[in-house]
């Protein structure tokens, strides 16, 4: 047994030499590996290391938010979530997640599989580049997460599992419950309102309809535990090629509602959405990407819904939910396809709410994305921000408007002409 300390370039050498297997991966003497910093989250610290036969990502928790340093100590454990997570998942998404090859519960150090040429998705659709394939997988992705470790395809002592283990970690949904549902209502310290965008924040900090619906979203967190959620699953918590697609940085799994993760993904592509025009390029590019990118949300959510029907009938003999022996006579095939129906459905309305509250934390709270930060223009990026906020507002206090995917993507832009206002509203 270790004691935790936080390692460095070279003590991550000596930790990966230390472990048989990982050496095996490298090959060659430590002395050769080369070992690179390229921590850029906000948590934790992250090192590429190259060596004659391979390659391996090392994580570390640190015992602070290294984005904030001492101002904000933070449990390490949460290493410990993130291996049991993908470890959790990987019988259900294969090479959707990257290969867990060691956990360190001292040191709380995760390797895992070094992913290239893959880049983080938020900086391909930055740059206007297109994965033709993320939309389908993270789809698959979450189809077989949400149902897989739900009640319908687990049994119960599975589920409690997952519950009891889960539950614990405690410190990453104390940043989840404050940072996203709680924060960007209030006069928080720890929010990040550029001066354009106080006349939003002090309207969505009086907005009761916003914060009720914020409210019902708030308790489905605490209070459905439908599956076990990734929990970040946003634009920067995947890595992609055109041809590949690889969820990473489980840290904050929680069995909760599934629509939680179909939201936040949503809510990226909906970010880069907003984005996109005051990152350049030439008008009809413009266009055709943001297209793109409404194909991707119809498509995201299409593949989602007929691949977790079509799991769900035969998966459904695995769990306690809808045992098969009371839907084996004649129509009750076809109940248990509407019971099913209406799960999905209500999964739906979920992740329309949690799409709402992601995009509104990422322009008003703590922790912002670079799709709206690298906007260099201050007025530019203020309009992109309050464009998304409209629209956002629209899908929490007009539910009804929004009651299918196609919807959601022809509804943006009706909002894309919004100015800094939040009375014009769009
Ligand atoms: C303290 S900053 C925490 C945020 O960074 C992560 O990426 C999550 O989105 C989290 O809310
Ligand atoms: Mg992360």
């Amino acid at each position: 047994m270790s004691e935790y300390r936080i390692l460095d370039r070279a003590g991550v050498v000596d930790w990966l030499a230390s472990a048989p297997e990982l050496r095996a991966i490298l090959g060659g003497a430590p002395s050769s590996w080369r070992v690179r910093d390229v921590a850029d989250g906000n948590l934790n610290s992250v090192f590429l290391v190259d060596a004659p036969d391979g390659g391996l990502c090392v994580k570390q928790s640190l015992p602070y938010v290294r984005v904030a340093k001492d101002t904000w100590p933070l449990d390490v454990e949460r290493a410990r979530f993130e291996a049991a997570y993908l470890a959790r998942v990987a019988p259900f998404v294969g090479a959707l997640a990257p290969k867990l090859h060691r956990f360190d519960a001292d040191l709380r150090v995760i390797a895992m599989e070094k992913l290239s040429p893959h880049i983080i998705l938020r900086n391909g659709l930055i740059a206007g580049r297109r994965y033709p394939r993320v939309a389908a997988d993270i789809a698959e992705y979450l189809a077989r997460t949400s149902l897989f470790t739900s009640d319908i395809a687990a049994p119960f002592e599975a589920k409690a599992k997952d519950l009891a283990l889960f539950s614990q970690n405690l410190a990453l949904q104390r940043i989840s419950v404050d940072l996203i549902f709680t924060d960007p209502y209030t006069l928080s310290p720890r929010n990040k309102v550029s001066a354009l965008l106080e006349p939003w924040a002090a309207t969505l900090r009086r907005d009761t309809d916003v914060k009720a619906a914020v409210a019902r979203l708030r308790l489905a967190y605490l209070t459905k535990p439908q599956s076990l959620l990734h929990g970040d699953l946003h634009s920067g918590s995947i890595m992609a090629t055109p041809q590949e697609t690889r969820v990473i940085d489980g840290e904050f799994a929680w069995v909760g509602p599934s629509g939680f993760d179909v939201g936040n993904f949503l809510a990226h592509l909906v970010i880069a959405w907003f984005a996109k025009p005051f990152h350049g390029g030439a008008p009809q590019d413009i266009a055709a990407y943001r297209t793109a990118l409404e194909v991707d949300i119809v498509e995201f959510w299409r593949v989602f819904r007929r691949l977790f029907l079509k799991l769900a009938p035969q998966a459904a003999d695995l769990g306690d939910g809808l045992p098969a022996s009371h839907f084996a006579d004649e129509g009750g095939a076809a109940r248990r396809a509407q019971i099913l129906e209406s799960y999905v459905d209500d999964i739906f309305r979920d992740a329309v709410g949690f799409l709402a509250v992601k995009v509104i934390r990422r322009i008003l709270g703590f922790a912002q994305v670079a799709d709206f930060l690298d906007i260099a223009d201050d007025r530019n990026r203020a309009l992109a921000q309050a464009r998304a906020l409209s629209f956002a507002r629209s899908l929490l206090v007009e539910p009804l408007r929004y009651r299918y995917i196609a919807a959601v993507a022809e509804g943006l832009e009706e909002f894309d002409r919004g100015g800094l206002d939040p009375g014009a509203r769009r």
